[in-house]
Order: structure tokens, then C-alpha cells, then sequence
């Protein structure tokens, strides 16, 4: 090694390359310098050099999302760690097994107030299974493996911090060899648990299901629950991508973004079977008559009051649970699958029939087409704010795509970085950001990450002008929209001028030709299309309160003078509002 000793820095990324890590996010700084230089001698291992520490965590997270594998992130001391934070968060609310580096002050001058000083150990243990500082060579590698298996044992973030002086210190230990243990426990809930679930379960003459992330695994095994029980099967935004697919039980999606009858069939059903989800809002769920099965004991009965609570693997209960169940009628799958029907044409079809012809554009006819154009693999990032909507409401998942977001921590501008982590993974699979006009800006300069690292990313923006997710909120709210929307950006103009290939489109007839020469172009590609702001995503349960909230937000801006623009609201909108 060019004569030098091994150094705590170089044990570290050794332990990383045996761990199965091939890259780090991030960006240089002093603290992390003998980091970078033992990366540099390294032939095993790339540094991905990103322009904001947030979306080197967001790239990290998306690779472990992807994979359910460890991927790593790091900053600098002070400001670096306090950047990088953001996407921690992401990647630990999420269960992605994360590593962040997070580099410290001189050792000295630890607790003295100096330049850069914070304390990662306080700043990050909300974000984290595990954070700890390394203060002495003696603790490694030992303290690297603790982290890496935190991570990956307990899914999540992890934070090892060191501070620069010991990163670069002789390495006191031998490194040795170990593999961190993570394999997925099935662990199955005691026969009396399952007898006692089976038999609430025959006694109940409607059931359905709503499953979440923690269906992925056991898509097997829930269809073939849903076809003993007949019972209609909804999802989470989180466990689309393993339920919504060739599923002839699916009655959709609950929540603020959803559709379909799934919400009729959670509040119809007699008893409602709650698979490995932990959907937040409770008043989605029906309150009553639910049954919850989860692996982690800690979220069971926090959403919802429960009947019966089982904690286990999803797969493995129902496995257990099939010989036990006695089938059912198929009359109340039927209602809700013709109910589900009617409602896919009204609130998924009434978006995008006729919009052909509509100037400004409607997101949800660029989220259709997109849909229909991109590759049957593709991986898809969507933003916070709209692009959540246009996301499970319009990308059709089938197995072979993915779908990431900040589902979890609600982060802007989580889409872009999340597709460098993406591409990363495979160069050659097409990797899909639908970005918001405003998340994009927020992290703007990732579209050099993608020109340096060559990134074949293709970049959908949304642009609105607006925080449009926030202007529907305040109109709900019956405030008129304050401070949400913002001047025109010709975000292809940036793109070109950072050597992206990059194609602007503002009439609806020129959507389908921009967008397939963004994807066919063999490189980092973006497509800016000018959408209407005023295409407004109106929830389909939203109570009487909230849609008057919204007609009261609709006069208090013709009151000030927006009358133009309300009746063009009116008219692209409220034919969602329930009568
Ligand atoms: C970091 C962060 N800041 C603020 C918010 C609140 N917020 C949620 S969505 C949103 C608007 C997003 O705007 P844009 O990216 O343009 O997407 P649009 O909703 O217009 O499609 C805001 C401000 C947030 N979720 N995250």
C-alpha cells in the first residue's frame, strides 16, 4: 500500500468490501479524508460522489430498499452529518439496512465548542438502531461489525461515528474475516395463536384484507388466503408493489392517495385482516372488528383497536393458519369487485379520459402515458407531494418493477437521489425519478451526480410551478392557497446546460414523442413537462367537512380576485368531491 500502514480507515472499508458493500455516497471533507484515501486504494470498493450529503443517504437507502442488502452513505463532521441526516431518517423509518459514516472532530477537541463540533451520538439516535463513537483504534474492526449487523439485523440505520484523527491512526487489531447474520426469521405464532386466529376468522362471514410491506415475500400465500376466505384484498401505497398485480381479489388502495373500493371493503367487512402493514391513518381503518398479524410486536394494535393481535411473519401464519380455514361465500368479493370496478372508472378514468387535448397538461395524463411506456422492469422513484398520487394511482406494478418513495418519512426530493441509488445497482435497467417541480429544485444538483457518474436516470418533471400537494391541503383546509406556487422554471434549459440531454414539452400532443426520446436516450435524460397546477388530486374519502373546507377555499379566492382560475379548479376537480 504504497508503503503505508494499514490505518483504522482502511479496516473499516475492508470490513465494508467483506460485508458485501461496493460503493460509498458522499462527499469529501477532512474528518473523512483517510476514509476517501483508503476507498482510492481499493479496488473493490467506488466512492459515488454526490452533491448534498441527503441524497447520498437517499441513494444508500433506495440500494438497500432494492435489495434488502447493506448499503452505506457518508459526511463530514458538523455540517456533513447534519446534511446527511435527512436520508438517514428516510432509510431507518423505511427498514433499510443502512450504514452512515459519520465522521467526527479531532478527539482532542471533542466537547470544547470547536469549528464544525456537534454531537452525532445525540444528533442521529432518533434516526438510528445504533450510533456510536469510535474513540480508539482498539475498538476496530469490532465497533464496524456491531454497526453493519445493527443494520442489517435490526433493518435499518445504523451510524458509526469516528472521528477523523482515529480513522486515520495504525490500525491496533487484526481485521480478520465475519460475516454479518440477517437472514429473514420466519417465525411462526404458537398453534394455540393460529387456532385461536382460525377460528375467529370461521366465525366471521365478510372478511377482507389490507396488507402492506410486510406481505412482500408472501404474495403466494395471501392470494391464496384471499381465494379460501374470498375475501377482497386491499393495500398500503407500501404494499402495491407485491398486491396489485394480476390479483383477482384487489379492491385497491386506502389513504389519502387511494381509490378503489378497498376503504368500503375494510369498513363493510366483518372482520378485517390487517397483514403486515402499519398504515398510519387511522381513520381509513375501520376501528373495529380487525385482526392484525405482524413480525415486529411493537406495531400491533397501535393503528386500530384489535380483536385478536398475532405477531409472526406473514408468510409463515398463513401457512399454518390455510388447513384450519373453512371456505366462504364469494357474495361479498363480488360487491366490492363490481364497486371496485365502478369506482376505477370514475376517479382513475375521469383524469385521464379526454385529456388529450388539454393545455396545460394533466399530471395524471403524463402519469398514464408514463405507465404505459416504460419498461416492463423499470424502477420508479416518486416525490413527495403529487407525484405520490400519479404514482399509485397510475404505475401498474407486475412483479418486475419496483417502486420507491419516502413513503415512511414524507421527505421532499427524495426521487432523484433515490434513482442514483438505483442505477447504481444496474446501469442497464431503466430507472424512472418522477420529480416535482419543487423537490427537484430542492435537490438540483443532483442532475451533475447523474452527468458525472454517466447515470442513465430518467428524469420526469412534473412542473406545476407550485407545492401543489401543500395548495390542495390548504384548500381543503378552506384557506386559499398562501405562498405555494412560484415562477416558471424551463427545467430542461438546466438540465441542458448541465449536459443532460433534456426535452421540454408544454402541449399534450408532443407528450408521447418527448417521452420516449428521453427514455430511448442512451444516458442521463430529462423531460420537463408543464403541467396544470389546478389538476388537483381530491381524496376519495374525504369528509363533508373537508370538501366544504374546500368550496370555502374555492370563495374566499374568488373573493380576492381568482375567479379565472377557481372555475378552472371547479372544472378540473370537483367532479371527485362526494355528493
Ligand atoms: C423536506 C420537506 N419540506 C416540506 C415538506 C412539505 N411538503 C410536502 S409535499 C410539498 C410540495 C411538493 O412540491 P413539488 O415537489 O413541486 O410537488 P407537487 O406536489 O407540486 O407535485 C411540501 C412543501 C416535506 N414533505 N418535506
Amino acid at each position: 500500500m504504497f508503503g503505508k500502514k494499514q490505518t483504522v480507515a482502511d479496516q473499516l472499508v475492508e470490513v465494508l468490501v467483506q460485508a458485501g458493500v461496493r460503493r460509498i455516497y458522499g462527499i469529501v471533507g477532512d474528518s473523512l479524508n483517510s476514509l476517501t484515501d483508503a476507498i482510492r486504494r481499493n479496488d473493490d470498493i467506488e466512492w459515488v460522489h454526490v452533491h448534498n450529503e441527503e441524497a447520498g443517504a437517499f441513494a444508500a437507502s433506495a440500494e438497500a430498499q432494492l435489495t434488502g442488502k447493506l448499503a452505506v452513505c457518508a459526511g463530514s463532521c458538523g455540517p456533513g452529518n447534519t446534511h446527511l441526516i435527512q436520508g438517514v431518517f428516510d432509510a431507518h423509518r423505511s427498514g433499510a439496512p443502512v450504514l452512515a459514516i459519520a465522521s467526527q472532530i479531532v478527539s482532542t477537541e471533542i466537547g470544547s465548542g470547536f469549528f464544525q463540533e456537534t454531537d452525532p451520538k445525540r444528533l442521529f439516535e432518533q434516526a438510528s438502531h445504533w450510533t456510536e463513537l469510535v474513540s480508539s483504534a482498539e475498538q476496530m474492526p469490532r465497533m464496524a461489525r456491531v454497526g453493519i449487523q445493527n443494520a442489517v439485523g435490526l433493518r435499518g440505520a445504523a451510524v458509526l461515528v469516528v472521528p477523523g484523527d482515529v480513522l486515520s491512526a495504525e490500525a491496533a487489531n487484526e481485521t480478520g474475516t465475519a460475516l454479518p447474520a440477517a437472514e429473514r426469521v420466519l417465525s411462526v405464532p404458537p398453534p394455540e395463536v393460529i387456532d385461536t386466529l382460525a377460528e375467529r376468522i370461521n366465525r366471521a362471514e365478510k372478511v377482507a384484507i389490507f396488507g402492506g410491506i410486510g406481505c412482500a415475500g408472501a404474495r403466494e400465500e395471501v392470494l391464496r388466503l384471499a381465494e379460501v376466505l374470498n375475501a377482497p384484498v386491499g393495500h398500503s401505497l407500501r404494499g402495491k408493489e407485491t398486491l396489485q398485480y394480476d390479483n383477482p381479489y384487489d379492491v385497491g388502495m386506502s389513504g389519502l392517495l387511494g381509490y378503489g373500493s378497498c376503504y368500503e371493503a375494510c369498513h363493510e367487512a366483518d372482520l378485517l385482516l390487517l397483514l403486515g402493514t402499519d398504515f398510519p391513518y387511522r381513520q381509513f381503518l375501520p376501528q373495529k372488528n380487525t385482526v392484525q398479524v405482524d413480525i415486529d410486536p411493537s406495531r400491533i394494535g397501535r393503528r386500530t383497536a384489535l380483536e385478536l393481535g398475532v405477531v409472526g411473519d406473514v408468510g409463515a401464519t398463513i401457512r399454518a393458519l390455510l388447513p384450519k380455514l373453512e371456505p366462504k361465500s364469494r357474495t361479498f368479493l363480488d360487491r366490492m369487485l363490481n364497486k371496485h370496478s365502478e369506482e376505477l372508472d370514475r376517479v382513475v378514468g375521469a383524469y385521464t379520459h379526454d385529456v388529450e387535448h388539454l393545455s396545460p397538461i394533466h399530471p395524471e395524463y403524463v402519469a398514464a402515458m408514463l405507465d404505459e411506456e416504460a419498461a416492463d422492469d423499470a424502477i420508479f422513484t416518486a416525490d413527495t407531494g403529487m407525484c405520490c398520487s400519479w404514482i399509485a394511482r397510475y404505475v401498474t406494478p407486475n412483479g418486475r418493477r419496483r417502486l420507491i418513495g419516502s413513503w415512511v418519512h414524507g421527505s421532499m426530493a427524495n426521487a432523484l437521489p433515490q434513482a442514483i441509488g438505483a442505477q447504481m445497482l444496474d446501469p442497464g435497467r431503466q430507472v424512472i425519478s418522477m420529480s416535482g417541480d419543487g423537490g427537484l429544485a430542492m435537490l438540483l444538483g443532483e442532475l451533475l451526480t447523474l452527468r458525472t457518474h454517466r447515470l442513465p436516470v430518467k428524469t420526469v418533471v412534473f412542473n406545476n410551478s407550485s407545492l401543489d400537494m401543500v395548495r390542495l391541503e390548504m384548500m381543503v383546509a378552506g384557506d386559499p392557497p398562501f405562498e405555494t406556487d412560484h415562477e416558471h422554471v424551463d427545467f430542461a434549459a438546466i438540465a441542458r446546460a448541465a449536459g443532460i440531454h433534456a426535452v421540454r414539452v408544454e402541449k399534450p400532443g408532443d407528450l408521447r414523442e418527448g417521452l420516449r426520446s428521453v427514455l430511448d436516450h442512451d444516458g442521463p435524460a430529462l423531460l420537463d413537462v408543464v403541467t396544470d397546477p389546478d389538476a388537483l388530486e381530491i381524496p376519495p374519502h374525504i369528509t363533508k367537512e373537508e370538501a366544504a373546507g374546500f368550496a370555502l377555499s374555492a370563495s374566499r379566492t374568488v373573493l380576492a380576485g381568482g375567479v379565472g382560475q377557481m372555475v378552472h379548479v371547479a372544472r378540473s376537480n370537483l367532479r371527485n368531491i362526494p355528493h
